[in-house]
């Protein structure tokens, strides 16, 4: 059992001063050589054995202070004993062997099309070289490269290079995770910056040779993320070089190393033709992501891998404060409770529930997730809103004064904001420590003067914590009277015991408006009628929660024809063509607003309602239900879609991307009234690839576009990204009968490189994205979806672990399904040499 817990943590036995590595590449046999200088670490006191980290090396040569050793490697690392070390600073040297061609796993040293990459967090350093791979061991690296490929980068600043090599110095301190290499052929977008201080620094994106032409927007993303650093957080750039580099084999989005980010060429490559608007989307807020992160992240770093949401968790509520700013903070806040619902809520709901800090773990790979990513924003959110702005503002200032350089903890986050603010927030901490989504239940009552909300809050169990105390909920509420007017503006309620009663005077029996910007990530329960929906929907002044209000009403019309046979009634249909229709509102908020409830969405809502969903017919209502907003909305569509039409050339900002977000739904209503007509005109007039995607999406929906896809298939068969698309949209449009077999189809298509995780995840993911397909009574979806897992994980585990989670939301499907998701979970779990990573998944499903 290799279960890690929290409590275990021990500071290291050592303190590495300094790290020397020599790279000599080949893609059979790549020689690293690494000189660490080390000394006792005098928080451990005795003497201690020295325990490096390594797996799969091959051990060429150990020297203790220059004498060499005889020593040989375990399975997992090389251990100095005690006796052999002396009481003061000395240096030990290897010599390894590793072999980047032959790395699958695409963590550590590997090959991405004739490139060297690396892929170092959580623990793949040791996959390079013998070291103490935990983020509380900081060290300088000096790194040579010998190779005869043209571009050789690492971490920091370059310190030489010449024919067949080059060294690079960083002088911050940093863990090995966010160590990095790349060598290829390779051309860079360059731009210059200067920091705020003066500083000169070198923008660089590497790419392949012909895609430079496709840097420009993941550049100007990168320069807008450096200013706004400094102007919202006062924090600066530190090295001379800043580079970039893409790469088309990766298992995540994109890493942070220090000083070198490599991305999925998928989030840095983009052209109007190529790319969409969620494409440029996801490359300015993932680019601003990892930007960030060299503040939070990896000036000051984790002091164990329990404390991953310290850098995370930040460091998505600060990319997504940059969006906002950058766009629009309504409609981002909208799109990132649609995804913490989608995914967290989904997770936190399920066998896979864990705490935003877990306390154990088998392989840390398995806890990059929903919970920690975006649970742990929300509750940095949540303590901003606790303390305000202002005081948000100072304890970040002396988080960063208190803590540069350090590889801290939640205690030490948490600390900067009680001496900040003097508040004791241990009652908060349950947020970090406690897994599950509480649920407050609000009841109310009126008496002619005083308006009383009750707030009650429950914490439901979660695997290994059957019973929690309350937490401390901040409810944000505003008080509507009944002729739309704000009685009472935004006001942060604190929710901290089971129950309690908040009271306010008032001669109108007020409209509440509560969680407003959903102020804290809960399941809010309350009896509200469709016209108290409509209502708020109509006037309520906080953007989130007039969204949310259209939100609920779809949920309620869909959830009663699954469940009743019910039809669309006039009025929700009204009420959505009034926002649809609305020029006052911004194009992207009605574009949301258009989006009917998703079906897994749909699903969790009727199992929390105690019924068994079926999939098949959430899908049918669902398809019902968009034809009658259709029909409703069918005489002014075609002159919505044309005053939308932008004239001009394609610009990628958030006013164009949401005219043509609400364009697209418009497009895809009226195709299914007029067979398909506008749809096909747009796909063939469009000049940008939201709309050539967009338009072909919405002839799938209905049953056509196969000459379109063939053709968008001889035009784009070129570019990788581009044809992630085209499988990722047939497998999502596929009828759920269909699904299986349009999936098992492509999976023979000569371009299916399944080794590749961007085209498997575009194939495989879009199965079990499918909800009616991959949830088929058949089992079909099932079945495939365990096949390819169990194919990809010899190869590659991480990637085969992560899209396990497909399978997270059994318990909510009938005892057929149930039967049919626990025999796959068994048939993986019974499978030889199941990784370490999927292992722990399925045990973690199946219990
Ligand atoms: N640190 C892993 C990738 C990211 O969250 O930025
Ligand atoms: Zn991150």
């Amino acid at each position: 059992d290799r279960t890690v817990f929290l409590s275990d943590y021990q500071p290291f036995t050592h303190l590495v001063e300094q790290v020397a590595l020599t790279f000599r590449l080949s893609p059979g046999a790549t020689r690293v050589t690494a000189r660490l200088s080390l000394a006792p670490n005098p928080a451990r006191a005795g003497r201690q054995d020295l325990r490096l980290d390594g797996e799969g090396l091959t051990l060429l040569s150990l020297r203790l202070n220059g004498a060499p050793l005889a020593l040989t490697p375990d399975e997992t690392g090389l251990t100095i004993p005690a006796g052999l070390l002396p009481d003061a600073p000395f240096t030990v040297e290897t010599e390894v062997e590793i072999a980047p061609e032959a790395n699958t796993a695409l963590e550590g040293l590997y090959m991405s099309r004739g490139m060297y990459c690396t892929q170092c967090e959580a623990e793949g350093f040791r996959k390079i070289t013998f070291y103490p791979d935990r983020p509380d061991v900081m060290a300088r690296f000096r790194v040579r490269i010998e190779s005869d490929l043209p571009v050789l980068l690492s971490n920091g600043n370059p310190a030489g290079q010449g024919p067949g090599w080059a060294e690079w110095d960083d002088p911050w301190p940093k863990p090995a995770y966010l160590f990095a290499l790349v060598a290829g052929d390779l051309v860079a977008h360059s731009a210059p910056f200067t920091t705020a201080s003066g500083m000169p620094v070198a923008l660089n994106i590497w790419v392949r040779p012909g895609d430079q032409d496709r840097c420009a927007y993941a550049m100007d993303s990168l320069i807008r993320s450096m200013r706004w650093d400094e102007q919202v957080y006062g924090r600066e750039y530190d090295l001379s070089v800043f580079n970039i580099v893409a790469v088309d084999d990766f298992n995540m989005g994109a890493m942070e190393n220090k000083g070198l980010n490599i991305f999925n060429s998928k989030f840095v490559l983009a052209s109007p033709e190529t790319a969409t608007d969620d494409d440029f989307g996801r490359i300015e807020a993932i680019i601003a992501h990892e930007y960030f992160h060299n503040w939070t992240g990896n000036r000051i770093t984790c002091r164990d891998w329990f404390q991953l949401c310290l850098k995370e968790g930040l460091t998505v509520f600060r990319d997504q404060q940059f969006t906002g700013d950058m766009r629009s903070h309504a409609v981002k806040r909208i799109e990132d409770v649609l995804l913490l619902r989608a995914r967290q809520f989904r997770e936190d709901g399920g066998p896979l529930a864990h705490p935003v800090r877990p306390d154990s773990f088998v392989e840390i790979n398995n806890f990059y997730t929903a919970t920690v990513y975006e649970k742990g924003a929300e509750v940095i959110g949540m303590l901003r809103r606790l303390v305000g702005d202002a005081d948000y503002a100072r304890a970040l200032d002396l988080y960063f004064t208190r803590h540069d350089g350090d590889a801290a903890t939640i205690e030490d986050w948490l600390k900067v904001f009680e001496d900040v603010t003097g508040r004791d927030l241990a009652q908060f901490k349950r947020w970090y420590t406690e897994a599950g989504t509480p649920v407050v239940k609000v009841t109310e009552d009126w008496d002619g003067a005083t308006y009383s909300l009750t707030l009650s809050q429950t914490n439901p169990p979660t695997p290994g914590q059957p019973e929690k105390a309350p937490k401390l909920i901040p409810v944000a509420l505003g008080l509507l009277n009944p002729n739309g007017d704000e009685i009472l503006p935004t006001t942060v309620l604190e929710l901290a015991e089971p129950t309690q009663t908040f009271r306010f005077k008032t001669a109108t029996r007020p409209v509440p408006s509560i969680l407003r910007g959903f102020s804290a990530p809960v399941v809010l329960e309350r009896q509200v009628t469709p016209e108290e929906r409509a209502f708020l929907l109509a006037h309520d002044t906080d953007p989130f929660n007039k969204w949310e209000a259209g939100r609920a009403l779809a949920k309620d019309v869909l959830a009663r024809m699954v469940t009743e046979g019910a039809s669309p009634g006039p009025d929700w249909l009204d009420a959505l063509a009034r926002v649809a229709f609305d020029e006052t509102l911004d194009p992207a908020f009605r574009a949301l607003a258009l989006r009917l409830p998703a079906e897994d969405d749909m699903a969790a809502t009727l199992h929390a309602a105690g019924i068994a969903p079926d999939p098949a017919r959430i899908w049918a209502e669902r398809r019902r239900m968009a034809e009658a907003v259709a029909r409703h909305l069918a005489p002014r569509l075609p002159a919505l879609i044309d005053s939308l039409a932008e004239p001009g050339p394609f610009t990628p900002d958030a006013r164009a991307a949401g005219r043509r977000a609400l364009r697209l739904a418009a497009l895809s209503l009226l195709s299914r009234v007029d067979g398909g007509t506008a749809a096909a005109a747009a796909h063939a007039g469009a000049d940008n690839m939201t709309e050539e995607i967009g338009s072909l999406a919405c002839l799938l929906d209905i049953g056509q576009g196969a000459a379109e896809l063939a053709r968008f298939e001889g035009r784009w068969s070129h570019d990788r990204n581009v044809m992630d698309k085209w499988f990722a949209l047939q497998i999502a449009y596929a009828a759920p009968d269909l699904a299986a077999r349009v999936t098992t189809a492509l999976t023979a298509h000569p371009a299916f490189d399944w080794k590749n995780p961007n085209r498997f995840r575009a194939v495989i993911g879009a199965l079990s994205a499918n909800h009616g397909g991959f949830h088929h009574a058949s089992g079909a979806g099932y079945r495939l979806v365990a096949d390819w897992l169990l194919r990809l994980d010899p190869l590659n585990p991480q990637t085969a672990a992560r899209m396990s989670t497909a399978f997270e939301t059994w318990p909510r499907y009938d005892t057929a399904r149930r039967a049919l998701v626990q025999g796959e979970l068994a048939r993986m779990a019974g499978t030889a040499g199941l990784s370490r990573d999927l292992a722990e998944m399925v045990a973690r499903m199946r219990s």
